[in-house]
């Protein structure tokens, strides 16, 4: 694998794992930044169920893989599940249909970003300033560090 090529790997206790290419092989030590979810619909070590399957989510900033994104970009991706039930047989898929290592860039699925990049949304607006009419008569007054304490110009009603 080449140094711009990866490989993220997540399993069921959601422990992650990375590699990067070196050029000649890939190195375990590369560790990056990245997100992983799992969901499970099922149990782990307990064959007396019926598993139903899992969900693994995983998010990695471009930055982590060199990549800026932009429309039109391709990338090499390849999805891979390597699941081992009772026996210790493993029933393995993945997307590229590849046969022998899955550290085969040339053999992995195009993909090609498309769109824009997000807008980054405005700022807030700014807080509307609302006095009212008897607050305008009273104030907080003291210096930091001091107690704060209330003062008040209301006048007084005579009757
Ligand atoms: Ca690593
Ligand atoms: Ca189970």
């Amino acid at each position: 694998m080449q140094t711009s090529e990866y490989q993220f790997l997540v399993n069921l206790n959601n422990t992650q794992g990375d590699l990067r290419g070196t050029g000649s092989g890939k190195d375990p030590a590369w560790n990056g930044v990245w997100v992983s979810s799992v969901s499970r619909q099922g149990t782990l070590t307990n064959n007396t169920d019926t598993d139903i399957g899992y969900i693994i989510e995983v998010a990695i900033p471009w930055a982590q893989i060199g990549v800026t994104p932009s429309s039109g970009t391709r990338l090499g991706a390849e999805l891979v599940g390597d699941d081992s039930d009772a026996g210790g047989v493993y029933n393995s898929f993945d997307w590229a249909k590849i046969t022998g290592s899955y550290a085969q860039p040339n053999l992995w699925k195009q993909i090609q970003l498309v769109g824009n990049s997000p807008t980054p949304p405005p700022p807030p607006p700014a807080l509307p300033v609302w006095v009212s009419p008897s607050m305008s008569r009273v104030g907080l007054t003291g210096a930091p560090g001091a107690t704060a304490s209330r003062t008040s110009t209301t006048a007084g009603v005579s009757s």
